[in-house]
């Protein structure tokens, strides 16, 4: 049986599929419109919730660095690398 990205990450990384649940949740808590993404929107969105006032200037720096692919949108796989 052929695993997905994501398991293969948690295999090498160590990640126990608890956690890897854990992960899944705090990344869908995230992801506000529940579409499988999190965007510039949500992401600043969180991170104003993290610390008072960041900037969408400075979000859209760590954005693009999460953003491994750079399509605008950061799924599960590129969240928990
Ligand atoms: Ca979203
Ligand atoms: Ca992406």
């Amino acid at each position: 049986m052929a695993l997905l990205a994501v398991e293969c990450w948690a295999l090498m990384a160590d990640v126990t599929p608890k956690q890897l649940a854990n992960l899944r949740k705090t990344f869908e808590s995230y992801d506000s419109n529940r579409d499988g993404f999190i965007d510039l929107n949500e992401f600043h969105a969180l991170f104003k919730k993290l610390d008072g006032d960041v900037t969408r200037g400075e979000c859209e720096l760590d954005f693009e660095v999460a953003d491994t692919e750079g399509d605008g949108y950061i799924v599960f796989e590129e969240f928990i690398v």
